[in-house]
């Protein structure tokens, strides 16, 4: 069915009922070529890109859950591409392109808007490091500009840039070509479109265990039945570690809550994204009107989709002295995520030393704008059995050779 303007009106008398079905809800087979571990935005875009690109669609995605319902679900949308290190720069890169055309890719509207993402700076240090994050993004041919506190006064009048705050605003650094897209239509177009090119999507099917004979992967044991495949993709986010070890492999990864919340809707206030790194304080504000409001991750590890009242406490003292409107709002909802944090900051996207078993994980509290580029990376790396270029240097074997790409500061919510 096209989603055109003329098939929305013709559509419109009959409300809601009728709506095809986006995706099937199919039962497992017994086999398949590829199994894919969770159905989030990484593992759907995975499943639709061996199939688009590679020609593999007797793809399984196994989710515990709903499709779309972890992380994918879970973040504040803000998609962009300027990192330090010539192998993040050109990866997000990568996955930015593929945003600005995913939603005619996908005939599905991902409502992506690069209304532009600031990042404040708040200190000398601060404002080193932009300069420095930005003269890499420009050789590497990103776009990102220092931008003084009275151009940033323009462009977001709820701020606050009083040289007498607390957390004072020195200047900031801003991608225009960034922004934000919906997460639900990114997980919801990724699952239609694998769906229609042949890959069952099979929700509410944990994986327990993972089979494993003579060094090489044959299958997966899930709540749903054993499922066979000789090539496995893990794409478990915040459960990376304990999917992997199924397998019997130990990932240098941790996972830790990470929380966000909205205030109730208000009219138009802000028509770009900010981030502070240093106060872990980001704001945006949603089509519905609401203010979205994030944090940092909280300090200790866990795998509860809960965070800490500390950190949202420390979140609301530095929204309110950076943009004073959010003290007249109630706060909707807050809610929390576990990101799965490798110690460079950056992620794995890797085969590991049992053939047939790949793992894409370690995306942390970044890894929404990495969507379809890290989908189409990882759909390489299991057709090909190698990792493409973009990759190839978020492998395991980096936390052996030493050759870590760290992007604490890119990272931009502190860990
Ligand atoms: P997920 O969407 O979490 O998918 C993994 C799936 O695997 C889940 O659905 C899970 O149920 C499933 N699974 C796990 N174990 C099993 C099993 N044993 N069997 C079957 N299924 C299993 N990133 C950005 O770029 N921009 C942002 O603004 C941003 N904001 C964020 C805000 C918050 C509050 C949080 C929590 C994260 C944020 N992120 C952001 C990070 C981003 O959400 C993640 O990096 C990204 O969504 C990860 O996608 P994914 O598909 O790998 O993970
Ligand atoms: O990586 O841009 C990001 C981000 C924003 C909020 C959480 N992560």
């Amino acid at each position: 069915m096209k989603y055109s303007l003329w098939n929305l009106l013709r559509q419109a008398p009959r409300g809601h009922r009728d709506w095809p079905q986006a995706w099937r809800n199919p039962e497992p087979k017994e086999a398949y070529d590829v199994i894919i571990i969770g159905a989030g935005g990484h593992g759907l875009a995975t499943a639709y890109y061996l199939a688009k690109e590679h020609g593999i669609s007797r793809t399984a995605v196994l989710e515990k859950g709903w499709l779309g319902g972890g992380n994918t679900g879970r973040n504040t949308t803000i998609v962009r591409s300027n990192y330090l290190w010539d192998e993040s720069a050109h990866l997000y890169e990568h996955s930015l392109r593929l945003f600005e055309t995913l939603s005619q890719d996908l005939n599905f509207n991902v409502m992506f808007s690069p209304r532009g993402v600031i990042n404040l700076a708040h200190n000398e240090h601060d404002l080193k490091e932009l300069r420095r994050r930005g003269h890499a993004c420009r050789l590497n041919g990103i776009d990102y500009e220092m931008v003084t506190p009275r151009e940033i006064k323009e462009i977001a009048p709820i701020i606050n840039i009083s040289r007498s705050i607390r957390y004072p605003v020195l200047g900031g650094a801003m991608q225009r070509r960034a922004g934000n897209a919906r997460h639900d239509a990114v997980a919801w177009g990724l699952a239609r479109r694998a769906d229609e090119l042949g890959v069952d999507i099979i929700q509410n099917c944990e994986v327990t265990g993972i089979d494993v004979r003579d060094g090489r992967v044959t299958g997966v044991q899930t709540t749903r039945g054993a499922i066979r495949a000789n090539r496995i993709g893990a794409v478990p986010a915040g459960h990376a570690s304990v999917v992997a070890s199924m397998a019997g492999l130990r990932l240098p990864v941790e996972s830790h809550a990470l929380q966000a919340m909205v205030t109730e809707p208000v009219k138009p206030v802000l028509d770009t994204v900010i981030m502070s790194n240093t106060v872990h304080v980001y704001i945006s504000q949603s089509d519905k009107g609401e203010l979205v409001l994030g944090a940092g991750i909280d300090g200790y590890n866990s795998y509860s989709q809960k965070g800490g009242i500390n950190v949202i406490e420390h979140q609301l003292e530095g929204l309110c002295e950076l943009y004073p409107i959010v003290s007249r709002l109630k706060i909707m909802r807050v809610w929390g995520g576990i990101v799965d944090i490798a110690p460079d900051a950056s992620p794995i996207i890797s085969k590991t030393p049992i053939e047939g078993f790949y793992i894409n994980c370690g995306w942390g509290t970044g890894g929404f704008k990495a969507t379809p580029g890290s989908g189409w990376v990882f759909a390489h790396t299991i057709a090909q059995d190698r990792p493409h270029r973009l990759n190839e240097a978020f492998d395991l074997g980096r936390f052996e050779s030493g050759l870590l790409i760290d992007e604490h500061g890119a990272a931009a919510v502190a860990h």
